[in-house]
């Protein structure tokens, strides 16, 4: 069966785990070095369900724990089957959406314990969910570099996933973006709105969110909203050639700018993700192995090899 009609056979392999999905599909480039994870459901123009999101981070983190991938692809695969519409994403499934969040489509209803008469806790299945916000962080502090290929729709929380990617991709003939958070009572106060803010300036934020109109790829493209609007059909083979050319640079660079990007913006946590990396830059250096070695010898460290630096 083909996966989407943009997908081109001869550069994917299915990736680890992937045949455990029902709502999205996973793939790794055949050298291994990129990952394809894309929304499965053209149906509901890609909208997610809990089932979706769980798939979902756990694709994305496979790809983060391989250390032969550097780029993820985050795409739709299309076209509807219904009416041949393509979409990026739609946002939380509204079909689903209860009073505390997105509920799982077969809640285990727990009903009062007839031992105790004391009511049973609910099933975490029967909770709703809002786990796309941790997807969004997955993505934020991933040390690789995410792009959102959008053949399609990106609209309500399918919006918000292309903002915080880092890099986003956009097919010219049916790119289309909405923010609808506002129209269905069901916004993004996080990275969505605060941080799409910072992209592309607070005016046109507002006017996104406000106003909730559609707008095209090169609109987009114009409020600097996406990096790239290309032709449809050459759309994945744009991203793996950006996917490449990144591939081409040096792993601790790329890792240590997203992560310097990330950190104004994102307080001590941002210090926290950047200064990890700096600590282990560190540890390979002679001076950090001297601490190391001088406290399982027992013995004072001889910081004098190591100047102050100025
Ligand atoms: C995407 C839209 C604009 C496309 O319009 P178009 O092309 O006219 O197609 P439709 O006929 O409307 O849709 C085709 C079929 O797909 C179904 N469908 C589309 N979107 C959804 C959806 N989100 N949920 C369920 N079904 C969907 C249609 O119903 C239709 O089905 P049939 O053929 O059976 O009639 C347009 O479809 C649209 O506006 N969709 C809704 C977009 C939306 O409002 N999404 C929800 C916004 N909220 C969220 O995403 C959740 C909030 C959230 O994620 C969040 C919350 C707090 C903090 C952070 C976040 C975060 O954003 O991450």
């Amino acid at each position: 069966m083909t996966v989407s009609e943009l997908f081109d056979e001869s550069v994917w392999v299915p990736a680890p785990g992937a045949d455990g999905y029902a709502d999205i599909t996973a793939h790794v480039s055949t050298d291994g070095r990129i990952a394809r994870i894309a929304f499965d459901r053209p149906e509901v123009r890609n909208a997610f369900r809990p089932q979706t999101v769980d798939e979902l981070y756990r694709a994305l983190d496979i790809a983060r724990q391989d250390p032969s991938i550097g780029v993820v692809l985050l795409t739709g695969n299309g076209p509807s089957p219904k009416d041949g519409g393509w979409a990026f994403c739609s946002g939380g499934d509204q079909r689903i959406r209860g009073r505390s969040g997105y509920q799982y489509e077969s809640p285990a209803v727990t009903g009062p314990s007839p031992a105790s008469e004391v009511p049973a806790a609910p099933s975490a299945a029967s909770l709703g969910r809002l786990h796309i916000l941790e997807v969004q962080r997955l993505i934020r502090f991933m040390p690789k570099v995410v792009i959102a290929v959008i053949p399609g729709w990106a609209a309500g929380g399918g919006h918000s996933l292309h903002v915080v990617c880092d890099l986003s991709i956009a097919s010219a003939e049916h790119g289309r973006f909405k923010q609808t958070d506002a129209d269905v009572g069901s916004f993004d106060a996080g990275y969505g709105s605060a941080y799409f803010a910072r992209q592309i300036g607070q005016k046109f934020a507002r006017e996104v969110f406000f106003l909730a109109e559609e707008y095209s790829a090169q609109r987009a493209y114009e409020m600097g909203a996406v990096n790239r609007v290309v032709p449809h059909a050459e759309l994945e083979r744009e991203a793996v050639a950006m996917a490449r050319t990144i591939l081409t640079k040096s792993p601790t660079a790329i890792r240590m700018l997203k992560f310097a990007f990330n950190a104004v913006d994102d307080g001590m946590v941002g210090q926290q993700v950047f200064a990890g990396e700096a600590t282990r830059l560190a540890y390979g250096t002679d001076e950090a192995v001297e601490g190391r070695d001088a406290f399982l010898q027992k013995r004072d460290p001889d910081w004098s090899p190591y100047p102050w630096h100025f």
